[in-house]
């Protein structure tokens, strides 16, 4: 075997291929310095390999493939057959769910069961977009008999596109689906932590029969290769997901560079609301599901719960015995709920906001520490008598850790919920229909859910208010962050007006 690839097992699937190159062009390579980085497995904290990594010239050479495609075969390209090619893709994904779960478990750390539903949804992703490449329309508008008005959408061009660690394929999903049915080019970087899954995924961007160039997948560091994307000259469009912080980077970086499109999925800290008369036994399992999921690593979980007084302990005593069945351990076992944090930097962090919420005086219901002593598992970790002002209620945690604080009237819920930097997400829980009506409306949330919380779909806008983000991704509303608008006049009088 080359030294772009190597043999790797899972607990699942057992040995298999790992690609560790760079895919430019549809071809795995070595990156130019020949440089590359460990990849730790979160649940043992041993190293599972070494992987390529892109540094700047390799952003150049990708994004040099990326244009020449663009300008080239990929213009020539039908959105019929750009839809044929997402189809295929998305059978090739589905085909190979077993084994891309696996991977994504074993570098992310997340359980198997919930691996699986990313990789099902990464499918229908794909397959959705795929349905929209063939349908991207203009207008004809009428304004002059003598003039003949028209809109074009065109592809952007070449598009970088940087995620994060938390939902690696299905992060990819999102950005790539829309980019490819509206026929733009694409360089992605995949984030350090979590680099194994998109590489196994490139395999099947080639089978699919994209040609060289069109869809280009590199591993490296924000500092060196996201940095160069985003400052790059020659890209077109800038996507993101990842911390506020740095989308706030790369958004003075697109600005000083060649003032290139930019789309930010960031941060969040979302509230759930929950009123005397919610279903007690239903919201809990919803605010359970809504913090606890992917261990808490989700942009929009639900970290902040607030619940009206007349329920106040009683939800606190019942959450706790819910989030006590939670169960935490070996991401490979079907029972598991809740896996290592991805990284030891994240641990660290999780456990400094613990630390400060112990110090800033909210009381421990459950949790607190780290599970067991082996892997970046923590202990699901609930705080209630949280105050507006601790950090536990303001910043993001992006763990298994919320902060429950009592309220008394709907205008309180409200203002609470928006007394934040964040507007990702929200969810209010209530058996009344105008109640949950008058909250959402008074939420500056880019999603609201009522009696629910995680639930997205391919086919619904998701993006934030706020420094939750620029843009939506999912759902229609994403085509046009991929598709400049081109306004055609045409004089049919033959003289000049
Ligand atoms: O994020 P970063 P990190 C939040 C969450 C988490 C915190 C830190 O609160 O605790 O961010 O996580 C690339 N130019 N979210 O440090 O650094 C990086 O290589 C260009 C929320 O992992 O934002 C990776 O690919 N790119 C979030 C991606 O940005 C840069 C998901 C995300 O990394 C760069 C993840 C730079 N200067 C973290 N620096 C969500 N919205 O879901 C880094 N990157």
């Amino acid at each position: 075997m080359s030294n772009l690839f190597i043999e790797l097992k899972t607990p699942a699937t057992g040995p298999y291929k790992q690609p560790i190159g760079l895919f430019i062009n549809n071809e795995f390579v070595e990156g130019v310095e020949k440089k590359t980085f460990e990849v730790i497995n979160p649940s043992t904290e041993e190293v599972i390999c070494s992987v390529h990594e892109a540094t700047e010239k390799d952003v150049d050479v990708a994004v040099a493939a990326a244009r020449k495609a663009f300008e080239g075969e990929w213009r020539r390209v039908t959105p019929q057959q750009r839809s044929i090619y997402l189809l295929k893709l998305a059978d090739l994904v589905e085909k190979n769910l077993d084994l891309l779960a696996a991977v994504e478990s074993l570098d992310n750390g997340k359980s198997i069961t919930m691996a699986r539903g990313d990789v099902g949804a990464v499918v229908g992703t794909i397959r959705y977009y795929g349905g929209w490449a063939d349908k991207i329309e203009g207008k004809t508008i009428d304004i002059n008999p003598d003039m003949f008005h028209y809109t074009r959408r065109e592809p952007i061009g070449v598009c970088g596109q940087i995620i994060p660690w938390n939902f690696p394929l299905l992060m990819l999903a999102w950005k790539i689906a829309p980019a490819l049915a509206t026929g733009n080019t694409i360089v992605l970087k995949s984030a350090e932590q979590t680099p194994l899954s998109a590489l196994v995924f490139a395999q099947f961007v080639k089978e699919a029969g994209f040609p060289p160039g069109v869809l280009n997948i590199i591993s490296g560091f924000g500092r060196t290769a996201g940095a160069a994307l985003s400052s790059h000259m020659d890209v077109d469009k800038i996507a993101f997901t990842g911390s506020t912080v740095v989308g706030r980077t790369i958004m003075k970086a697109a600005a000083a560079s060649n003032l290139k499109k930019v789309t930010l999925e960031l941060g969040g800290k979302s509230p759930n609301i929950v009123f005397n008369d919610a279903d007690i036994e239903e919201a809990i399992s919803w605010v359970n599901f809504g913090i606890y999921f992917n261990h808490g690593q989700c942009c929009c979980a639900g970290s902040r719960i607030y619940v009206q007084e007349g329920i106040y302990d009683k939800f606190v005593e019942a959450f706790k015995q819910r989030a006590l069945q939670n169960k935490v351990g070996d991401p490979f076992h079907p029972e598991t709920f809740q896996g290592p944090q991805v990284s030891q930097l994240q641990y660290e962090r999780i456990m400094g906001y613990i630390q400060s919420g112990k110090e800033q005086g909210a009381t421990v219901v459950t949790g607190g520490e780290r599970h067991g002593d082996k892997g970046y598992f923590i202990q699901p970790t609930i705080f209630a008598n949280a105050s507006q002002d601790m950090k536990i209620m303001q910043e993001e945690i992006f763990g298994p850790v919320c902060a429950i604080a009592k309220f008394k009237t709907e205008e309180d819920a409200i203002r609470l919920g928006n007394d934040t930097a964040y507007g990702l997400a929200a969810s209010v829980h209530t058996k009344d229909l105008n109640t949950a009506i008058r909250v959402s409306n008074g939420l500056k949330a880019g999603t609201v859910w009522v009696n629910c919380h995680n639930m997205l779909n391919h086919a619904l806008p998701f993006g934030g208010y706020k420094a939750s983000g620029i843009g939506r991704e999912l759902g229609e509303l994403a085509l046009a962050n991929y598709t400049e608008n081109k306004s055609v006049a045409i004089n049919m009088a033959g003289k000049m007006f």
